[in-house]
């Protein structure tokens, strides 16, 4: 099979181009990625490259797309502007609706074009986030839900997710499109909770907490993500959403207490709660029975899956060192 793999140089990319060329090694996976600042060309070092080739090129860009669209089976769509504090900044919306959701459009468009000229149909996987229903007070929300996103990043998003479920709609286009919780794990970009976390912690800063910390998530490994992908794609239905989770809610508190006592911090010292994000939300939980009528199960071991996540950024300090520069830079300039 030929995957295309939208976004393959980015955190869960990453893991997902690295996960199905070790499961399936004869598949030939060509990754399409613009190497914004959230990509990086050393994530897919050691890949075998008879195997995996790489261009460099927006989703945008209907030539580079039309021309790989031809020779793909299936398309995995992780390509996205994935940071909700970056989507707060003026102008940023337009950036993100850009490639969120007028990529997305593109994509579809050449994946119809291919399937109209040589009659062969490409799946199209939409990976997209629980994000795009809103937050939840109390309770979840499942796949029939309504929308109710509130940052420009989730809206861009889920304008992305209705156009693919449009395609499938009124052309009969093989969507599947996905709707999943919070990653953590190797090769995620330092801007984002977790991580940034860790490598503060490890530089011997404080771990900085948005308003009073009680905001609250539902974790899962990016390993467990990319399990749950392949088996949508391979008895998922055509037109269909998919909620993922892994059933791990804390509040953003309690992970930085977690994060400090691996690490070997007393929370107290460690912790420092900062101004609050715009529009924070204040929870997302998704219904997961779905994908689990599929035979999907995690096996949350949230704590040991942590504490691998914290080993790899020690080890990996020649990795995160740079980028963590210009993070911090960029969080310097909103008080956080
Ligand atoms: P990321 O920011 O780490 O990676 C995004 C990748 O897309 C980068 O390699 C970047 O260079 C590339 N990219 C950006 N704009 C592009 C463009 N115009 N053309 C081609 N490539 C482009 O993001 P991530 O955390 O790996 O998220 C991947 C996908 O999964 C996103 O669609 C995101 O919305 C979704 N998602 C993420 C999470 C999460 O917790 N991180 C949860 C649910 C869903
Ligand atoms: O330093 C921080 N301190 C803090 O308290 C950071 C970076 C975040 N937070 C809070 C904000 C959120 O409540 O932690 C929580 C998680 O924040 P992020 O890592 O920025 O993730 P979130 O905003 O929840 O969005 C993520 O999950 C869904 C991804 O970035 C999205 O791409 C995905 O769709």
């Amino acid at each position: 099979m030929n995957l295309l793999v939208t976004g393959g140089a980015g955190f869960i990319g990453t893991n997902f181009v690295r996960y199905w060329s070790r499961i399936w090694p004869k598949d030939s996976i060509t990754v399409l990625d613009k190497f914004t600042y959230a990509g990086n060309y050393k994530n897919l070092n050691g890949l075998p490259g008879d195997q995996v080739k790489i261009i460099t090129g927006d989703i945008c860009n209907a030539n580079i797309v039309s021309q790989l669209m031809t020779q793909a089976d299936v398309v995995f769509h992780f390509a996205a502007e994935s940071h909700v504090d970056r989507s707060l900044a003026k102008n940023a919306a337009l950036v993100f609706g850009q490639t969120n959701f007028m990529g997305t459009i593109q994509l579809l468009t050449s994946a119809l074009e291919c399937w109209q000229m040589i009659n062969q149909p490409r799946d199209f996987v939409y990976v997209g986030t629980d994000e795009e229903y809103g937050s939840i007070t109390a309770g979840c929300y499942s796949e029939k839900d309504v929308l109710n996103p509130s940052s420009p990043y989730s809206a861009s998003k889920a304008a992305g997710s209705l156009m693919a479920l449009a395609f499938h709609q009124t052309y009969g286009l093989p969507v599947i499109v996905t709707r999943c919780t919070n990653n953590f794990g190797p090769y995620q970009l330092v801007e984002k909770f977790i991580p940034r976390s860790i490598t503060n912690l490890l530089e011997g800063q404080k771990i900085k907490l948005y308003g009073t910390g009680e905001n609250r998530r539902d974790w899962i490994s990016v390993s467990e993500h990319c399990i749950a992908l392949e088996l949508v794609r391979r008895l998922g239905t055509p037109g269909e959403i998919y909620n993922i989770g892994a059933g791990n809610e804390y509040a953003n508190l309690e992970i930085a207490q977690m994060i400090c006592e691996i690490i070997g911090y007393n929370p107290e010292d460690y912790i420092e709660f900062v101004p609050d994000r715009p529009g924070h939300d204040f929870r997302y939980a998704v219904d997961t029975t779905k994908i689990n009528n599929l035979g999907w199960t995690s096996f949350p071991n949230f704590k040991e899956s942590l504490e691998e996540t914290i080993s790899w950024y020690r080890a990996n300090r020649f990795w995160w060192q740079n980028a963590k520069r210009e993070a911090e830079e960029f969080y310097s300039q909103l008080g956080r």
